[in-house]
C-alpha cells in the first residue's frame, strides 16, 4: 500500500484492457531467481489478482504466505520484501546465487506481479533475475524475461552505480495474453512529493520526504499538481496564467506549454479521473482529457476557485468558500451544494469510501465521507500544527498539509490521532501535491 502505479503502457498497450475477464495464471508458488552469485537485494514483491486491483494499486495480501530463501540475510531480513514499504529491502550475505519463494495458502489467480528494486543503491544487482509462477507440483507455468537496468543490460553487476538519484527500476511482470511480457519502466521515478516555493521555484522530494530532501527542478510555477500518470502539471499565474506539463521523471524540468490560461490545475490517477481540471482567473471551470496534449479544454458550468477530483464525484469551492459537488464525469451536470465552508479541499480515493478532506478559513482540518450530502463534517486532530491553509491527500499512505508559514507537514493515513510531523527544511512553499 502507499506507492504509486506507473503507467502500464510504456512499452505497448495492445488490446489487453479490452477483455472484461482478467487474463491471469493460477499458481501456487512465485519464485524469484538470481542465477549469479553475489549480493542480492529486493525492496518489494506485490501480486495483483485482477486488473481492477492492479489499476487501483491494491496488491493482494495474506498473512498465510510462506516465504523462503536459500540465502541468509544481513540485518535487512527477508520479510522486508513484503512489508509494503519500498524503502526497505531484503539483503543477502553476498555469497551465492539466490532464490526466494512465496507459497500461497491456495492456488491464486495472478494478473500481474510488481517487483520493486532497492531504491537507494546498486540497482544492477537484479540484472538477469527472473520471476516464475509454479503450480502445486512446482511445474513452471510462467517465467519472465530477465530483468534489466535502465541501460537495458541484463548482465549482473555487483555494486552498479546509480547514474541518477531519481532512476531506479520498478519492473512490472505482467501476465497478459498472448505472451508473457515484461513491462519495464527503467525510467520510472519513485513516487515524489512535488511542491512550488513562494519564489515560484519547483521542488520534489521522494515520498514521504522523511528528511526534507528537496531537490530543485528547473521551472517556474505558482501551483503544481501531480497524479500517477506520466506527467506533472503546473500553472504560473505570474506568467500570463501559463499552463505547463512535464513528462516524469522531469529531472531537467522540460516543461511544455499547454494552450490555455489557468490559475489552478488538478490531476489525479487516471483510474480516478480521465480529465485534468482547472480554473481560470475569472473562476470559470475547465477540463481537458488527460494528458491534455493539445489543450482541448472544455468549459464546465460553474464558478469555482479550486476543484478536487474524486472517483465518484468531483468537488469544488467558490470564492465564498461554498462547497459543491458533481457526479463523475461531471460533463454538464449541475453542481449540488455540500453543506459547510472550506477554503481548501482534497479527496482520498485510497479509502474504500471516498473521503473528502477540507481546510476551513480558520485553518482547521475536517473530513466528510463522500458524497457528504448532509455535510456531516468531522473535525480532525491536527496535533501540534498551527493549522493548515491547504491539504493534499494522494494515492500513497501519506497526506500533506501546508501551514500559514508556508511549511509542509505530513501524516500517515488515517492520521486519526493528529500525528502530524513537520517535513524538515527551511523552504517556503506555496503548493504541494503528491503522486
Ligand atoms: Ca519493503
Amino acid at each position: 500500500m502507499g506507492n504509486s502505479v506507473p503507467s502500464l503502457c510504456e512499452t505497448s498497450c495492445g488490446t489487453e484492457f479490452t477483455s472484461t475477464k482478467s487474463p491471469s495464471i493460477q499458481a501456487t508458488y512465485l519464485r524469484i531467481e538470481q542465477p549469479m552469485s553475489g549480493c542480492f537485494h529486493l525492496s518489494e514483491i506485490e501480486m495483483f489478482v485482477n486488473r481492477n486491483d492492479f489499476l487501483q494499486n491494491k496488491p493482494w495480501r495474506s498473512k498465510d504466505l510462506v516465504l523462503r530463501s536459500n540465502t541468509a540475510s544481513t540485518s535487512d531480513p527477508l520479510l522486508n520484501i513484503l512489508d509494503q514499504q519500498w524503502t526497505t529491502h531484503y539483503h543477502n550475505v553476498c555469497e551465492q546465487s539466490t532464490w526466494i519463494e512465496l507459497q500461497f495458502p491456495s492456488p491464486l489467480f495472478i494478473y500481474a506481479v510488481r517487483i520493486v528494486n532497492r531504491t537507494d543503491c546498486c540497482y544492477s544487482r537484479w540484472n538477469g533475475m527472473t520471476i516464475q509462477l509454479l503450480d502445486n507440483q512446482k511445474n513452471v507455468l510462467y517465467r519472465s524475461q530477465p530483468f534489466y537496468d535502465r541501460t537495458g543490460s541484463t548482465r549482473y553487476q555487483n555494486g552498479g552505480v546509480m547514474p541518477s538519484f531519481s532512476t531506479y527500476g520498478i519492473l512490472y511482470s505482467t501476465i497478459f495474453p498472448p505472451n508473457p511480457t515484461v513491462y519495464t519502466s527503467p525510467n520510472t521515478s519513485p513516487p515524489y512529493v512535488w511542491a512550488t516555493g513562494v519564489d515560484e521555484k519547483v521542488y520534489r522530494c521522494p515520498a514521504p520526504c522523511t528528511n526534507g530532501e528537496w531537490e530543485q527542478i528547473p521551472g517556474s510555477l505558482t501551483q503544481i499538481s501531480v497524479g500517477t500518470d506520466d506527467f506533472v502539471y503546473g500553472v504560473n499565474m505570474n506568467d500570463n496564467d501559463r499552463i505547463v506539463r512535464c513528462r516524469k521523471p522531469c529531472d531537467t524540468g522540460q516543461w511544455e506549454t499547454i494552450p490555455g490560461k489557468l490559475v489552478s490545475i488538478n490531476a489525479k490517477d487516471p483510474s480516478i479521473s480521465k480529465w485534468i481540471w482547472g480554473t481560470n482567473r475569472q473562476n470559470a471551470v475547465f477540463r481537458c482529457p488527460a494528458p491534455c496534449s493539445n489543450g482541448q479544454w472544455q468549459q464546465i458550468k460553474g464558478s469555482l476557485k479550486q476543484v478536487a477530483l474524486g472517483k465518484q464525484r468531483n468537488y469544488g469551492i467558490n470564492t465564498n468558500n461554498d462547497i459543491y459537488r458533481c457526479d463523475q464525469p461531471c460533463g454538464n451536470s449541475l453542481w449540488e451544494v455540500v453543506p459547510g465552508k472550506m477554503s481548501g479541499l482534497s479527496t482520498d480515493n485510497d479509502a474504500i469510501q471516498e473521503m473528502l478532506y477540507g481546510v476551513n478559513p480558520q485553518q482547521e482540518l475536517w473530513t466528510c465521507q463522500g458524497p457528504c450530502s448532509d455535510g456531516r463534517w468531522e473535525k480532525r486532530n491536527i496535533g501540534t500544527t498551527q493549522g493548515f491553509n491547504n491539504v493534499d491527500v494522494g494515492y500513497q499512505s501519506w497526506m500533506y498539509g501546508m501551514d500559514s508559514q508556508n511549511r509542509i507537514w505530513r501524516c500517515q493515513k488515517p492520521c486519526t490521532n493528529g500525528e502530524w510531523e513537520r517535513v524538515p527544511g527551511s523552504l517556503s512553499f506555496s503548493s504541494v501535491s503528491t503522486e
